[in-house]
């Protein structure tokens, strides 16, 4: 099994589903490592050093380690609401969110909302955002007037990895690029 492989089910147990390997989390998202690795050796094959690895080379930084190394957890993205005691921060003046075009009906009607997750996610940058929408079939992509959100008192947060979160963008802030 590849790493990426591996790192999309640690992502699904730490962000959604832990009981999937009948483990829990706590209250700050963490989970206790070597129950963590126990308890994917159940289907897998996985050790601390495969772990290590899978953290320190994962492309977009997804989980961190506690101090010791006894405690892991996603730094974004999740759909249980546990406090991963994301920073607070002013956001540049635009965000990008990309998206696929079969959403764009609602999302001009509705905004965009965090749909499962507990957050919008946004990215600083517009090829990020394409990427993500690439998910979703054929993509596209809004610019996010992130500046005036702020301004009216909606609260933006950023990641340990580099994403931006907030807990909705109404319609007047979105402007449709692709
Ligand atoms: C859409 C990945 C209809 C929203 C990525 C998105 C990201 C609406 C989808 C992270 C809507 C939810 C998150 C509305 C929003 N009507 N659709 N009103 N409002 N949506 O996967 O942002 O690789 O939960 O546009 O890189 O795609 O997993 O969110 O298309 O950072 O680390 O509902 O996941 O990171 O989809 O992805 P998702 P997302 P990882």
């Amino acid at each position: 099994m590849s790493d990426t492989e591996i790192s999309k089910f640690i992502s699904l147990i730490l962000r959604h589903k832990p009981e999937a390997i009948g483990i829990t989390l706590d209250e700050h998202g963490w989970a206790d490592t070597e129950q963590l690795i126990h308890g994917i050796n159940q289907t897998k094959h996985i050790t601390m050093d495969d772990l290590e690895r899978i953290v320190a080379q994962d492309q977009k930084q997804r989980y961190s380690f506690n101090e010791d190394h006894t405690k892991i957890r996603a730094n974004q993205g999740h759909s249980i609401p546990v406090d991963v005691e994301l920073q607070e921060c002013t956001p540049p003046e635009l965000l990008y969110h990309g998206t696929g075009e079969k959403f764009t009906s609602s999302i001009e009607k509705q905004g965009l909302i965090p749909k499962s997750r507990l957050y919008v996610h946004l990215s600083q940058d517009y090829g990020t955002a394409v990427k993500v929408g690439q998910r979703h079939g054929k993509p596209a992509v809004y610019i996010i007037d992130a500046a005036g959100m702020a301004k009216d008192g909606y609260t933006f947060f950023l990641s340990v990895n580099g994403v931006y979160l907030t807990k909705e963008v109404p319609v007047k802030y979105l402007k449709r690029e692709k």
